[in-house]
């Protein structure tokens, strides 16, 4: 009796082992957030997987900011204002650091997982 249970137990954790690696690839993308406070990027180090959108939010009482990935060459991210959300998803696999437009004391870095690099 307990012989049959422990099989049945058993079998159960190697169809957990099969699915879930399964699952985990087919994981939906996920929005996380970094929060903007006291000219910080909380937090400062965000690892992610490839598809994922970062949200910024500014948590600041009357200061806005932007995210300028400066080091992509790209533009100036748009400015916001305390209680608006700036998205960016990143499709490709890498580290990208990236500051603040206005103020470039303030940095922080997506690092993004994936098999592309
Ligand atoms: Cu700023």
């Amino acid at each position: 009796m307990m012989g049959q249970y422990l099989c049945a137990v058993l079998n159960k954790k190697r169809h957990f082992l099969v699915i879930m690696p399964i699952l985990a690839s087919l994981a939906q993308a996920e929005t996380v957030a970094v929060e903007i406070f006291k000219k910080q990027y909380i937090p400062q180090e965000l690892t992610i997987n490839k598809g994922d959108t970062v949200r910024w939010v500014n948590k600041e009482k009357r200061q806005y900011h932007s995210v300028y990935f400066e080091a992509l060459d790209e533009k100036d991210g748009e400015y916001f204002w305390p209680d608006e959300v700036f998205e960016r998803t990143f499709e490709k696999a890498g580290s990208f650091p990236y500051r603040c437009g206005p103020h470039p004391e303030m940095t922080g870095t997506i690092h993004v997982r994936g098999d592309d690099k």
